[in-house]
């Protein structure tokens, strides 16, 4: 069983952060209503979702990945790359706060969590536009105690780490070696992004299930070839504001 926070899509969503898209109007009925479908793959696949109100004045708070990195142990509210998105962390703090003990990165660190794809016990981390390295060395410091293992990865040519690489299954990753290196994932089985298709790598696997954008029928089928089935979801508004899959929810073990 898991907990998957979310929060409603802010009516401001056309106002988002944009670094490496052109912006284009994005119908926010239509983004509330992809938003709840997307939620309902997460209840199939055996989350509770507790929704956060939207928050009008914040655009990207929909993006609720980028505010904090759970782990069984604890929680670490982060400092968002994007002084805009900063004021998003609060009401996500207070939501963690049933769950987990937390702590948080401080100025003039930098982390979202879009640039953290864990792995067991290890943490890779991107260092991209949006999270610094002090970001970074404040995660390893928070984490060292707890036994996990943080590494820097560079990230060019798009937002955050899981732009560009995502697990799929026990022992598979989504890749596009376009903006991320590919020689440290040396004990994984790799699926690379069909070319006309540079964004598919965003994928969210929860437990045995994997969520994934409709928008990427040609990496849809690449991952089918090597017998990995995915729920689609119609996210096309929320790709517009640069968002993904695994971005719109915190995921967190209940625990017993
Ligand atoms: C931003 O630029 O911050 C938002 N418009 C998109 C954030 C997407 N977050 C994610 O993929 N983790």
């Amino acid at each position: 069983m898991h907990i998957a926070i979310t929060r409603e899509v802010s009516p401001a969503i056309g106002r988002c952060e944009l670094t490496h898209l052109d912006r284009r109007p994005i119908d926010v009925t239509l983004a509330q209503a992809q938003h709840r479908q997307y939620e309902e793959c997460l209840t199939a696949l055996g989350c509770r979702v507790e929704r956060l109100p939207a928050e009008p004045d914040l655009p990207d708070s929909v993006f609720v990945e980028d505010t904090a990195i759970v782990l069984d142990e604890l929680a670490v509210i982060t400092r968002p790359g994007a002084a805009s998105r900063r004021p998003e962390t609060a009401s996500v703090a207070r939501a963690l706060a049933s769950y987990r003990p937390l702590h948080h990165i401080q100025a003039p660190g930098t982390l979202d969590g879009g640039d953290v794809l864990r792995l067991g016990h290890t943490l890779f981390v991107g260092q991209s536009g949006r999270s610094n390295a002090v970001g970074i060395d404040q995660l390893r410091a928070l984490l060292r105690p707890w036994g996990y293992r943080v590494e820097a990865v560079p990230v060019t040519g798009c937002l955050h780490l899981k732009s560009a690489v995502a697990q799929v299954a026990p022992n598979t990753l989504l890749i596009n070696r376009d903006w991320v290196p590919d020689d440290l994932w040396a004990d994984w089985d790799l699926i690379d992004v069909d070319p006309a298709e540079p964004f598919a790598a965003n994928a969210l696997l929860v437990g045995d299930g994997v969520i994934y954008p409709a928008a990427y029928p040609a990496t849809r089928e690449r991952l089918r070839e090597r017998g990995i089935r995915v729920r689609p979801v119609d996210v096309s508004e929320l790709i517009k504001a640069a968002g993904g899959v695994t971005c719109c929810s915190l995921i967190l073990a209940a625990r017993p």
